[in-house]
């Protein structure tokens, strides 16, 4: 194992790598910009280094600065967390060619993975569905509308570079399809500097579930279960859950077994996620790869018992896999909920501010992942991320109780300070979610309709159309959307 590793992140991600590193008895090294000075991880790790101004492109996605905070204080490995460097293919070589070990994949498989039009095809020779489709980026506007007419409308422009929903344009009928093909090669030029582009049939009202996967460098690897995480406004999930709820066992399986087949076939080390989505008659389809740890990691890890980053950490140091698909078993129902410092009621606008209170739930079965703590001051630089939720009980009813009964014990308050929390409540609410029966439409569908009606007693003229509801036209993402961050 390590001994010294190097956390290039911040927020509650650097803090649930410290502590993993405790318990395996490995030190750690924090990296912090200015304006997180008094974060909790630079008390909690063994050392913290300051390398840089807020601005993450000089901070966090400055490579040579972290580089540089690895040299000098002996760390042996790079733990990139999620966002940030995190998928940086450069990054992870640049980490090789200074001596470090980057905790993920090869740059080699990075990269590929991370061109989505490559992706797709390899997955297509491991025997994946997939979406009818290009089978490579498509050069020419006429290419495209062959290709569309072929597989029929809608159809998705994706961007090769994109992935997490960035950059992609829905087309409804052929007469869109050349202007649009146009503005989405200009604004993936202009956002990733690569305008190469691929066509798939668009798949509505369907769900996201997706795999979570451990492969060593040594051809093993399992998989750890499905999650599903539609709940989501404009790519940024609000709720996971695990297993994916209404699906068969068969289908369950089959998705996970074919995620760890394509995972096996790109030499993939590390610990990975496999997006598909699945139709209302449970056809999957690979959608791409988050080469990774993610934000909603503690549900895979509440339902199979397995400490997902000691597993990075072992695997990284070149111990060999130690799960074997058969010690894997998922037992119960995990969900989290994101409690992000947002205004739901604004169109989920950012509210920065001091936190006067701050007292995360606890009791059974209930794990907070949060950076926050009484007096923290919550700044603008960075995403919204305030605390993850998460529950486990023996079946999914319970598990949505005690998510409702956690949510209602945290007191978060500041100043401005805003949460999702209220509007978590409302997913929590919703017959189709606790049913287990929603897709990817169901966050638009709560926007559009009314604000829960106040109780009697409880004032107020009707809420006028809020800035969400103007900003979720309840269509299909659009080019408009693509500035986004990206976990
Ligand atoms: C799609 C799709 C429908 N059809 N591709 C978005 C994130 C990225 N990982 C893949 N995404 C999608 N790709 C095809 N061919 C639907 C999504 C999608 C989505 C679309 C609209 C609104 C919310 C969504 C949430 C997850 C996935």
């Amino acid at each position: 194992m390590f001994e010294k590793i190097l956390i290039a992140n911040r927020g509650e991600i650097a803090l649930r790598v410290v502590r993993a590193c405790r318990e395996l008895g490995v030190r750690t090294v924090a990296v912090y910009s200015v304006a997180d000075r008094d974060s909790a991880v630079v008390r909690l790790a063994d050392e913290a280094v300051c390398i840089g101004p807020p601005e993450s492109r000089q901070s966090y996605r400055n490579a040579a600065a972290i580089v540089e905070a690895a040299r000098r204080t002996g760390a042996q490995a790079v733990h990139p967390g999620y966002g940030f460097l995190a998928e940086d293919a450069d990054f992870a070589e640049i980490c090789a060619d200074n001596g470090l070990v980057f905790i993920g994949p090869s740059p080699e498989v990075m990269a590929a993975l991370g061109d989505k039009a490559r992706a797709r095809s390899l997955m297509r020779e491991a025997g994946l569905p997939l979406p009818a489709g290009s089978l490579a980026t498509v050069g020419t506007a006429a290419r495209a509308r062959e290709i569309a007419d072929e597989i029929g409308y809608p159809v998705i422009i994706k961007c090769a570079a994109g992935g997490g929903g960035r950059g992609m344009t829905v087309v409804r009928s052929a007469d869109e399809l050349g202007p649009a093909y146009e503005r989405t090669r200009i604004t993936a030029q202009a956002v990733f500097g690569d305008d190469r582009v691929y066509l798939e049939r668009y798949l509505v009202q369907a769900r996201h579930v997706e795999v979570q996967l451990l492969c060593d460098g040594y051809g093993n690897g399992v998989h750890l279960g499905t999650r599903d995480c539609s709940v989501q406004r404009r790519h940024q999930k609000l709720v996971e859950e695990g297993p994916a709820p209404a699906l068969s066992v068969g289908t369950l399986d089959a998705l996970a077994n074919s995620a760890l087949r394509g995972a096996l076939r790109a030499g993939y080390t590390g610990a990975a996620t496999f997006e598909f989505l699945v139709d209302e008659a449970e056809r999957f389809s690979f959608m791409e790869v988050n080469c990774r740890i993610q934000v909603e990691h503690p549900v895979t890890e509440m339902i199979t018992g397995v400490d997902l980053v000691h597993e990075q950490l072992h695997i990284a140091a070149g111990v060999p896999l130690r799960l074997r698909q058969a010690d894997v078993r998922i037992a119960g129902v995990a969900v989290e909920c994101r409690v992000n410092v947002e205004d739901s009621d604004r169109g989920f606008a950012p509210t920065p501010g001091r936190l006067s209170r701050f007292s995360p739930p606890g009791g059974p079965f209930t794990r907070v992942d949060t950076h926050g703590y009484p007096g923290y001051l919550v700044g603008p630089y960075y995403d919204s991320l305030l605390a993850k939720v998460v529950v486990w009980a023996p079946d999914r009813d319970l598990a949505l109780g005690r998510m409702e009964r956690a949510l209602h014990e945290f007191d978060v308050d500041g100043p401005g300070v805003r949460t999702t929390i209220p509007f978590l409540r409302r997913v929590l609410d919703d017959a189709g979610f606790r049913k287990g029966r929603y897709s990817t439409g169901l966050v638009d569908r709560l926007l559009r309709a009314p604000a829960t009606p106040p109780a009697p007693a409880a004032l107020a003229a009707p809420a006028a159309p809020t800035a969400a509801m103007a900003a979720s036209p309840g269509g299909p993402p659009t080019t408009a959307n693509l500035p986004r961050r990206t976990r």
